[in-house]
């Protein structure tokens, strides 16, 4: 092992090498090497070995059907009260309007979340789900928070349980990760306090792989955690895998930090920096080694630093998108969308085979290697 130069991770090495578990002590050294290439290696290993050269990518468009929220978490720019100019909520008939306004033929994930909006019956939830599916039955609605389900779950007075199922029924396909933010009750008591809590949002992630329905997680970081709370969210995640294997994919996500009341609370205004945004995404792979990717979200972190992230365990990088509001709020640079010319480009330039998926992670197509030396 002529690489290392931290000689204190040889015995993590071993049991990478060998698929064994890291312990919560060993995550913790990974956390704290300055050997990046360590890191760099021991996540590639862990990457190739679920997926070879394999880069996985979605034909995607978001949308968030409001942006009126009551909840008040203080890292978010996004958020709007009734009144104000740039509040806008859609009902259900505008929301197909608005998915038809940016549909490209061959998009097959709709990504939706949006604000908690006070005033919204249940029925609402539902009945949007239904008309999409009508007017776009190749569309597949991944949607709704843990965070939003628990709202939808309040205002239906039905239990979380029940609403996932009637939204499964409705034709929902996937729920994206949102709303993990960082599980420490320390840190979620500053950053969401109004938000579901921890265990409710781990819960309802059951709920959902119960009923088959696959799952993300997020974790929002770069703002007052430390390195012990992001381990301590990737166990809690890793521990319900091992319990339900109903994740897809784990996120991290860089905290943007313009316009938002976290940000001027801490008087900063930094970005993550490139290397903590690896070296993240690195211990993710690693320590995750029952999820099946890490998702490198080029929304946050641009898509450069996203595809040099290939070396670094990532495995998918999202989608087309089309437009995004909730990080380009809070200061993200990143464009609104990326063409899928270009998704397979920075993956073939990165000397990976893109694969474009669906929501469900079924290989749609898989994209030749050559272009690999074009940048050479
Ligand atoms: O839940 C809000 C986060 C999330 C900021 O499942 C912020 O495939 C950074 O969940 N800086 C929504 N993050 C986005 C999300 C997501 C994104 C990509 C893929 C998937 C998936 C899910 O954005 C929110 C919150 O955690 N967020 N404000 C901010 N200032």
């Amino acid at each position: 092992m002529k690489w290392l130069r931290d000689p204190s991770l040889a015995p993590i090495v071993e049991k990478v090498e060998a698929g064994d578990r890291l312990s919560f002590e060993e995550g913790m050294q990974l956390y704290r090497t300055r050997d990046m290439n360590a890191l760099m290696r021991l996540a590639n290993t862990t990457k190739q070995r679920l997926h070879g050269d394999k880069v996985f990518f979605v034909h995607s468009m978001r949308l968030e059907f409001t942006n009126i929220c009551y909840v008040g978490c203080t890292f978010c720019a996004f958020a709007a009260h009734k009144g104000e100019d740039r509040a806008w909520d859609y009902d259900p008939d505008e929301v197909v309007r608005q998915v038809g306004r940016r549909y490209l033929p061959g998009i097959t994930e709709l990504h939706m979340s949006s604000g908690h909006h006070p005033n919204h019956k249940w029925e609402y939830y539902p009945a949007m789900v239904r008309k999409l599916r009508e007017a776009y039955p190749d569309l597949q609605v991944k949607a709704f928070t843990a965070a939003e389900i628990e709202h939808l779950s309040k205002i239906s007075k039905k239990p979380t349980l029940e609403v996932l199922r009637e939204l499964q029924a409705a034709g929902l396909a996937a729920m994206p990760g949102g709303g993990a933010e960082i599980f420490a009750d320390r840190v979620r008591r500053q950053v969401a306090k109004n938000k579901v809590k921890a265990e409710k949002w781990l819960q309802i992630h059951r709920e959902a792989h119960s009923l088959g329905m696959r799952t993300n997680a997020t974790m929002l970081y770069g703002h007052i955690e430390t390195l012990e709370e992001r381990l301590d969210h990737m166990h809690r995640l890793r521990d319900l895998q091992a319990e339900t294997g109903g994740f897809h994919a784990f996120i991290p996500l860089a905290f943007q930090p313009l316009g938002n009341t976290l940000a001027q609370n801490l008087g900063k205004t930094e970005y993550t920096t490139g290397l903590d945004d690896l070296r993240n995404l690195a211990v993710a792979r690693i320590y995750l080694d029952n999820f099946p990717h890490i998702k490198g979200y080029w929304v946050m972190i641009g898509s450069e630093l996203t595809q040099v992230s290939l070396d670094w365990g990532v495995s998918d990088i999202d989608g087309t998108i089309q437009e995004e509001h909730i990080a380009h709020a809070a200061g993200a640079t990143s464009p609104m969308a990326l063409s899928q010319a270009g998704m397979v480009r920075m993956i073939q330039h990165a000397g990976r085979l893109p694969v474009l998926r669906d929501a469900y992670y079924n290989e749609l197509e898989t994209f030749p290697r050559e272009g690999a030396q074009a940048a050479d």
